[in-house]
């Protein structure tokens, strides 16, 4: 019992758009003891995901579905329970999952979540607690007649991401909400409790209704960041009833219940604590140990996401980013691209590469690609706003595969360097995070763009991670032992300085360049300035005069 009291175990699990992850630490001795990760097209066929998302009906519409996120987790806690650890000592759970996306559940689920039948496999009897069986996902851009109305019902977007941190966003759930509420009155009116993706999966671990946090409650479009709880404004803006159907808002430390019956039970783990979870970029920020202002963090994830902690929640005046809350109690600015590993695999796939031959041909490009711009708007883009998709090409030939490649690549940095100067951050250091850190070449983009020291780190999946770090957080502060965020993600989520990319400071000075010309193609691309070819097509001339930049 000493042993079990005094080297617990914290599990942070990480349900993102393609897949769920879990990572077991060892607090004391700040090591990562189980690692593991299931995608959900493969791990789960019958459901017929592709990369998580259900077949599309139209461009802008994204669902996924709650069913399956639900067998994922059952699935995983199988692994954990057969992980070989001395699982007694799993002090707490909490989680990590992607934002905006929500789950709709009658009013059989509250008693039912509590008595679930350990027998039995939980997608099947999470099904019939549904009052819609599928779940509208960050990737979901069908929502601009709804984003209007509530902008107008709220008193104007100023007003809106004043108190919400954000303008509409055609993703964020509140217009998600509103678009159910209009096409399936019946089914919204049948909808006991709206969870987050996040609140949705502790309540299944806690067998109870689970809060919400203010980081993934400030993805909604429903909550006051100044306050931490619905911005009723907004709430009643959005849909009738809308108030009793929303969990509470807590903070991200606080405990969601214990884990239920069923689990114990089905896979023998222990009555561990859940603690609330949070959304995928706000467990980042600790899982990358972004615990001070000043530094960012990059996430090349499905999406590529800019992100660095804030004292003050300071709004974006351009009505690019975001203001959400972060678990430490302050705030988190970011900027969201929807085109990110999205992108780059449709260009590696149209040339028919692996990755390795995506990185040679990076390898073999020269930086600023001879001044040839390619905008990679394959799905309707976040940042800046595009809501009909496609592609842009100045100066680049449509069968240059390598120019192709560093076109996307380049464009894609560029975009987050200059979308991001509303943060305010003078950028020195950057932490890179996602599937596509792993791509060196990429990352060497990235140090030269920003013209800023890149780090990588040892656990690649920051938000499991910080997931991981919450738990223990939370289960200490539950405890009366509160630990510090310095303490608690020192020796965890600190980069690798042997995995440092440096800034080349002749290649940041192609990019400042190149960005004058980038920021040209995007105006004109979305209809706002001249077409830019002919300066793109004298730089190249000067380019290769000079015998490349
Ligand atoms: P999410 O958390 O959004 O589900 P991940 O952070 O796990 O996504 O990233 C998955 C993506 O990482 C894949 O879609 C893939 O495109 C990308 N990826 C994996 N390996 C590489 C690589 N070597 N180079 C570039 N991208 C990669
Ligand atoms: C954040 C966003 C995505 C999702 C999926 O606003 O839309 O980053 O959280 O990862």
């Amino acid at each position: 019992m000493f042993h079990a009291l005094n080297m617990p175990y914290y599990l942070g699990l990480d349900s993102s758009t393609q897949s769920l992850t879990a990572i077991i630490i060892d607090a004391d001795e700040r090591r990562v003891v189980f690692e593991s990760s299931l995608a959900f097209d493969e791990a789960l066929p019958q459901y017929g995901t592709d990369h998580g998302v259900l077949p599309r009906s139209a461009p802008d519409v994204a669902l996924s579905s709650p069913v399956m996120w639900a067998d994922a987790l059952d699935q995983m806690m199988g692994r954990v329970a057969a992980s070989g650890l001395d699982l007694p000592r799993l002090a707490a759970i909490s989680g990590s999952a992607q934002q905006h996306g929500s789950v709709y559940l009658n009013a059989s689920a509250s008693a039912a979540l509590a008595s679930l039948d350990p027998a039995q496999p939980l997608g099947g009897q999470i099904a019939p607690l549904l009052s819609r069986a599928v779940s509208p996902i960050w990737m979901d851009s069908s929502t601009a007649e709804e984003c209007a109305e509530i902008t107008s019902a709220t008193g104007g977007a100023e007003r809106l991401s004043r108190h919400t941190g954000s303008r509409a966003f055609e993703r964020f759930t509140g217009p998600q909400i509103r678009k159910f509420y209009k096409g399936e009155p019946e089914a919204y009116h049948a909808t006991a409790r709206i969870h987050l993706v996040s609140s949705f999966l502790a309540s299944l671990l806690a067998g109870r209704d689970a809060p919400v946090d203010p980081g993934d409650g400030s993805g909604m479009n429903l909550m006051d960041l100044a306050t931490g709880d619905w911005w009723s404004p907004a709430v009643e803006g959005t849909a009738p009833g809308l108030a009793s159907k929303l969990p509470a808002v807590r903070p991200a430390f606080s405990i969601a219940g214990t884990l239920s019956p069923y689990w114990q039970q089905r896979h023998r783990l222990p009555a561990a604590q859940v603690i609330t979870w949070s959304g995928d970029n706000p467990c980042s920020l600790i899982g990358t140990g972004l615990v001070r202002e000043g530094r960012v963090a990059i996430s090349l994830g499905t999406s590529d996401v800019i992100f660095g902690l804030m004292r003050e929640p300071r709004v974006d005046a351009t009505g690019t980013g975001h203001v959400f809350g972060a678990p430490t109690g302050d705030f988190m600015g970011l900027t969201v691209f929807k085109n990110g590993s999205i992108a780059r695999e449709r260009v590696r796939d149209m040339f028919g590469m692996s990755w390795p031959e995506f990185s040679h041909a990076l390898d073999a490009t020269p930086p600023g690609n001879i001044g040839r711009i390619f905008l990679p708007w394959f799905e309707p883009e976040i940042t800046p706003p595009v809501s009909t998709p496609g592609v842009h090409r100045y100066g680049l030939a449509e069968g240059d595969a390598p120019g192709h490649v560093r076109g996307v690549v380049e464009a894609q940095l560029m975009a987050l360097a200059r979308h991001s100067r509303w943060m305010g951050v003078e950028v020195d250091t950057i932490y890179a995070t996602g599937g596509a850190s792993a791509n060196v070449q990429i990352l060497q983009v990235m140090a030269d763009v920003f013209g800023a020291d890149v780090y990588r780190f040892e656990v690649g999946n920051s938000a499991a991670l910080g997931a991981a770090l919450r738990a223990w957080h939370g289960e200490r502060h539950a405890a009366g032992a509160p630990i510090p965020w310095d303490d608690v993600v020192s020796g965890f989520a600190e980069p690798v300085g042997a995995r440092r990319l440096r800034s080349r400071g002749a290649l940041h000075d192609v990019y400042i360049d190149l960005m004058r010309v980038h920021a040209a193609c995007e105006a004109h691309a979305l209809g706002n300035g001249p077409d830019p070819t002919p300066w793109v097509q004298e730089l190249a001339a000067r380019s290769q005069e000079l015998g490349g930049w």
